[in-house]
């Protein structure tokens, strides 16, 4: 787990992040989308985004990066005790979606390199690498319930 004080750091980022949820979710979905093509191609709603412009245009692209976040938000700001927000999530991303773990984790990363560009200053190292734990506790978690799901992810 995380200590008090790394979860402090994590919201404390977070603080950053929430006022403006949905610029951050559209740049964290394209750099997803672009550095990891393959993720594209599990959603029919956006298959047919071809360029970096179709993608920056589309409000769609836009609402999903903020659905994406906020429920990220929820979890986080659970410090660790997120078994009520993550059993939906896990179900649907397993069942339905088919989202493999090693996907969580190119998002995890983008995640943090996107927070890390928009807030230099306040997003370093310490704060880096707290947030690198939280987000893979939220994936072991994930895993977890993926396992029991009999989903291999
Ligand atoms: O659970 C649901 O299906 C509700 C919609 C939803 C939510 C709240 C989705 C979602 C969908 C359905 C989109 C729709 O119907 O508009 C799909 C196809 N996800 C995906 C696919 C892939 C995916 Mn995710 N999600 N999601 C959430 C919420 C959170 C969430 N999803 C994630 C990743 C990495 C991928 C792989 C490309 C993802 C993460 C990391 C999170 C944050 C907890």
């Amino acid at each position: 787990g995380l200590t008090e004080q790394e979860w402090q750091k994590v919201m404390d980022i977070w603080d950053k992040v929430e006022p403006d949820l949905s610029l951050h979710g559209q740049e964290v979905i394209i750099r997803m989308f672009q550095n990891h093509p393959e993720t594209q191609e599990r959603f029919v709603k956006f298959k047919n985004l071809k360029t970096l412009d179709e993608m920056k245009n589309s409000e769609e692209v836009k609402k999903h990066g903020t659905t994406v976040l906020s429920a990220l938000g929820k979890i986080l700001k659970q410090k660790g005790s997120h078994e009520a927000e993550l059993a939906p999530l896990a179900q649907t991303h397993a069942n339905k979606h088919k989202i493999p773990v090693k996907y969580l984790e190119f998002i995890s990363e983008i995640i943090i390199g996107v927070f890390a560009e928009k807030h230099s200053a306040e997003f370093g190292a310490d704060g880096q690498e707290a947030m690198r734990k939280a987000l893979e506790l939220f994936r072991n978690d994930m895993a977890s319930k993926y396992k029991e799901l009999g989903f291999q992810g």
